[in-house]
């Protein structure tokens, strides 16, 4: 069952109720296989800055918020034990003149949980001490001081990280909220572009649109103008306006934890051939999106992407081999030197994806592409990035320029595209179990 139109806050509190059941079972499974009795997740502490009274702002770890969308409150723990229970979630409760209230769940959430509130770390040890050899604990510190082989142990850790692939339709309903609310903040994104504003006025433009502080943001804002769209991560936005000629626009939000990971490239003249390699990198975006599916190897998907993108440069009369020689010969690494995509959940890119089972076997790495994220084949409702991207990065056109490879390029032709940087497009995909594909950033983009 689909929900496309945007989900109202009770149908998303009974999704969680499924969540939470689905989550008690595959945990049951996980208690069972590793011989545990209990697991107990930490969502962690805040972080000082050296030499100083400021704090880091906070961010629960994965395992933490795959359960609950508390990902800002540090010192609570997941408590999940054998047994048909409610999982319980303890939070502490302690005066706090200064910081604001907590952040507390979405309504109609509270129904999964059983919560407890405590007022110290020290009473919360006692109550788990008796069964310290039996309690796996994750947690970035063993702030409960369980026995070390207890603090997170691997065949937990791999069992958890295994079963994440498979997105509940809690999850799925996340994903696809955070692209329905980050649609229209790209578009008033494009709108300010075109009409001449700085990277960093365009950054603050979507954060408006998004309601959202950065310090909320799943991943911090990459928007480059003109050359600035050949860096990769270019987060250092620049506060000044300049004349436009292009911009890349790599920008999320989040729904209760889980990520959207959405990028778009504009071309200021639209009569533009940059314009023209745009809607090119744009369609092979779209083949690549369908050439995927269940059982569909992302490192098969790659090479293809690779094919696809050395074609363009071989249409805009950039290369003067055969797609098949330029990726044989590792020259479309150079204006392509990253994945096609890789695995989104509560984390942008989402761990696990090169498990090859629950026992924390890892799939070989690709010879060839030994980098790429995501290996294992895809999965019914796994979420998948499909982000291809054809730059002009200066530094390594250099490089095969003064390579024996150097004759592959025309380099005559080279010069005039660097102004623009670059070009990457991401949507998010949901792999259905009857084997169709949902692009939700197509989808909401289209709403
Ligand atoms: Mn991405």
């Amino acid at each position: 069952m689909r929900t496309k139109s945007p989900i109202d806050g009770t149908a998303l509190a009974s999704l969680y109720a499924q969540h939470c059941e689905e989550k008690a079972a595959r945990f049951q499974a996980i208690l069972e296989a590793t011989g545990y009795h209990e697991i107990v997740i930490g969502s962690g502490h805040a972080k000082m800055h050296f030499q100083d009274d400021m704090a880091y702002p906070f961010k629960a770890n994965p395992y933490f918020r795959e359960w609950v969308p508390l990902g800002k409150r540090a010192a609570s723990y997941l408590h999940i034990r054998r047994g048909s229970h409610k999982p319980r979630l303890y939070l502490l409760a302690a005066e706090d003149i200064w910081h604001s209230a907590p952040q507390t769940l979405p309504d109609g959430f509270e129904d999964s949980l059983e919560i407890i509130e405590y007022a110290s770390l020290d009473g919360l040890k006692k109550q788990w001490v008796k069964n310290a050899g039996a309690i796996a604990l994750i947690n970035e510190t063993n702030d409960l001081g369980v026995e070390a082989d207890c603090w997170n142990p691997q065949p937990v850790l791999h069992q958890i990280d295994f079963q994440r692939r498979s997105k509940t339709q809690y999850e799925q309903a996340c994903v696809r909220r955070a692209n329905q609310l980050a649609a229209p903040a790209h578009r008033v994104a494009e709108q300010r572009f075109m009409a001449g504003a700085s990277e960093l006025e365009i950054a603050a433009a979507y954060l408006a649109v998004c309601n959202c502080s950065e310090n909320h943001m799943p991943y911090a804002i990459i928007a480059g103008i003109n050359q600035h769209a050949a860096v990769l991560h270019h987060h250092n936005l620049n506060p000044h306006r300049v004349t436009p000629r292009s911009f890349l626009i790599d920008a999320g939000v989040a729904c209760n934890g889980y990520a959207a990971d959405i990028t778009r490239t504009y071309a200021y003249d639209s009569g533009s051939d940059f314009a023209t390699m745009i809607e090119r990198l744009d369609s092979v975006q779209q083949e690549l999106v369908a050439a995927g599916g269940i059982g569909k190897s992302p490192v098969d998907l790659h090479v293809l992407s690779q094919h696809k993108i050395a074609q363009i440069l071989i249409e805009f009369k950039l290369l003067k081999i055969s797609a098949e020689q330029a990726v044989e010969q590792g020259i479309v690494g150079t204006f392509y030197p990253h994945g096609l995509g890789h695995h989104l959940g509560c984390n942008v890119h989402d761990k696990g994806s090169r498990l090859a089972n629950a026992q924390g076997e890892l799939l070989p790495a690709s010879e060839k592409y030994p980098k790429l994220r995501a290996g294992a084949p895809m999965v019914a409702n796994q979420i998948h990035t499909v982000e291809p991207g054809l730059y002009f990065i200066p530094a390594l056109l250099d490089k095969l320029r003064a390579s024996d490879q150097a004759s592959a390029i025309n380099w005559a032709e080279m010069d005039r595209w660097i102004p623009y940087g670059g070009i990457r497009i991401e949507d998010n995909i949901i792999l259905h179990t009857d084997g169709s594909l949902e692009n939700i950033t197509r989808e909401a983009f289209a709403q």
